[in-house]
């Protein structure tokens, strides 16, 4: 049921407030290639992908990827004939800082390509939104103290942030510490689906880790990092830079399975463990009290400093937002095998009565539930209220079908439908009162979808793999570029 049509109303940017902004998301692994070029070190998904092939469905990595590295200046002035206003781009830590410290020494050539990236960006009139960590932690600090499972990660990840507001700041406005730290602990910890690759021996055959506290003190962690350079940022540069820094994070829609207390609950506890695990330290400085209740000692204390430190630590919450699960609560739970999904006591699932939530799409855990994005922000709006929330990924995959002509493959009338009713339920949250002040697209390009590799397609622009990377405009460039159109804007 979150699969309305949003015609008859024909929607374009002027349905937004005249200052909100739009643009398109992307991530360094998964763009730019040029993985072993120009002074880049590895990362922590450079071995994953060498150690694990098999953990990526077509057994491929971001060696190459977009080739991004070299093929941006042909790339922005795609962007600009869409009409973005926004380019969303995260900064590879071992690019810049090969060995992960910076007092070890700085790759000048990573300096030199994130400065003209931006100046070309700039050049063009459309404005860097950047993301400092998108899961690429430097290998050798994996190698050295086990990345983020050690505290030693939060000083270096803020010397790694001095010098990208030092070298960069003076013309970034947006900036965003961690992507979606959540997916970064569950599945890096917990599933081990991504790298680092740890997870214990509940699920498959892997044993290289404890999920029944490792995602726990990772996502500890980040946010200690993240609060530590919010706080260098606010008390060294935004006076001067006048930027504004936030997070974003992640969470499925959470709909109650059944009209009952239990799965009200369980829908509320999973946003909690999902959503709240993050946003709840950011916002009020400790985690939900259903996961003190539930975790127990296997989650970690933040001092009062630190609480203090993290209380209100962002200017704008960035929110990802791509599907929803029903839950009902858990009878499986079992305290011989803890981890981070069955703490929760919540089942999720995607479908009732054999009918799914929404659409299945070519991405096996996307259903379109475009409701939810306006459920979603009044839920925000109401437990959090940021002063300015930021849409920083929505968006959907086709498959990578080979068989299908490049004319076909450019006619993706999934990925339009998606947008234009994400679009019109957000739009429905702001005439409602939630302050939401932009909506970035999942993605600009097709790219290295982590897990599953390059079997799907989240671009409107089409990426010809076989053929030099060569780049083609989807049907939704077309329909992006009608939307922004700039005669839209009447108010
Ligand atoms: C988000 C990530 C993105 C992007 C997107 C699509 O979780 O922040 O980096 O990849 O999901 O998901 P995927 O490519 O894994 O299907």
């Amino acid at each position: 049921d979150g699969d309305h049509d949003a015609s008859p109303l024909e929607l374009s940017r002027a349905s937004f407030p005249h200052d909100f902004t739009f643009g398109v998301a992307s991530s360094a692994y998964q763009y730019e290639g040029a993985a072993n070029q120009n002074g880049r070190r590895p990362s922590i998904w450079d071995t994953f992908t060498k150690l694990y092939p098999d953990k990526i469905k077509d057994h491929s990595s971001g060696m190459i990827a977009d080739e991004f590295y070299y093929l941006y200046k042909k790339d922005i002035p795609l962007l600009k004939e869409i009409g973005w206003d926004f380019f969303r781009f995260s900064i590879s830590w071992p690019r810049l800082v090969p060995n992960g410290k910076v007092s070890k020494g700085v790759n000048q050539q990573g300096i030199n390509f994130y400065n003209s990236l931006i100046d070309e960006l700039l050049a063009y009139g459309i404005q860097p939104f950047v993301t400092l960590f998108h899961w690429d932690v430097p290998q050798t600090l994996e190698d050295k103290y086990g990345g983020f499972l050690s505290r030693e990660i939060v000083d270096d990840f803020h010397d790694y942030a001095d010098l990208c507001f030092k070298e960069f700041g003076d013309r970034v406005k947006y900036w965003t510490t961690l992507n979606e730290p959540n997916n970064f602990a569950q599945f890096g910890y917990a599933t081990g689906t991504y790298a680092p690759g740890r997870c214990s021996n509940y699920i498959g055959n892997c044993t290289n880790g404890n999920s029944a506290t490792e995602p726990y003190i990772v996502a500890h962690h980040l946010l200690l990092s993240h609060a530590s350079v919010v706080q260098l940022y606010r008390s060294k540069y935004q006076t001067s830079q006048k930027g504004k820094i936030g997070l974003g994070t992640s969470t499925y829609w959470m709909k109650p399975k059944f009209p009952t207390d239990q799965s009200r609950d369980a829908a509320m506890r999973a946003l909690d463990f999902q959503f709240g695990w993050i946003v709840d330290p950011i916002t009020f400085g400790d985690y939900p009290k259903s996961m003190r209740n539930l975790v127990g000692t296997r989650l970690p204390n933040f001092t009062i400093a630190e609480s203090k430190m993290l209380r209100g630590s962002y200017d704008y919450l960035g929110v990802n937002y791509y599907t929803a699960r029903y839950v009902d609560e858990s009878t499986s739970y079992s305290t011989t095998n803890l981890s981070y999904t069955t703490d929760g006591r919540c089942n999720l699932t995607t479908e009732r009565d054999g009918i799914t939530i929404g659409k299945p799409t070519p991405v096996v855990w996307i259903y379109m539930y475009p409701k939810g994005i306006r459920d979603l922000m009044h839920y925000v709006k109401n437990k959090y209220n940021p002063s300015v929330i930021y849409i920083l990924e929505n968006g959907v995959g086709d498959a990578n079908n080979v068989t299908l002509s490049l004319k076909d493959a450019l006619r993706d009338t999934l990925r339009m439908k998606y947008h234009k009713l994400h679009l019109f339920y957000l739009s429905k949250a702001i005439e409602e009162g939630v302050n939401v002040k932009g909506y970035l697209t999942w993605s600009f390009l097709d790219n290295f979808s982590w897990a599953l590799g390059y079997t799907v397609r989240y671009g409107v622009i089409f990426i010809d793999y076989k053929n030099g990377l060569k780049r083609y405009p989807k049907d939704s460039s077309l329909w992006f570029k009608q939307f922004l159109r700039a005669e839209n804007t009447t108010h």
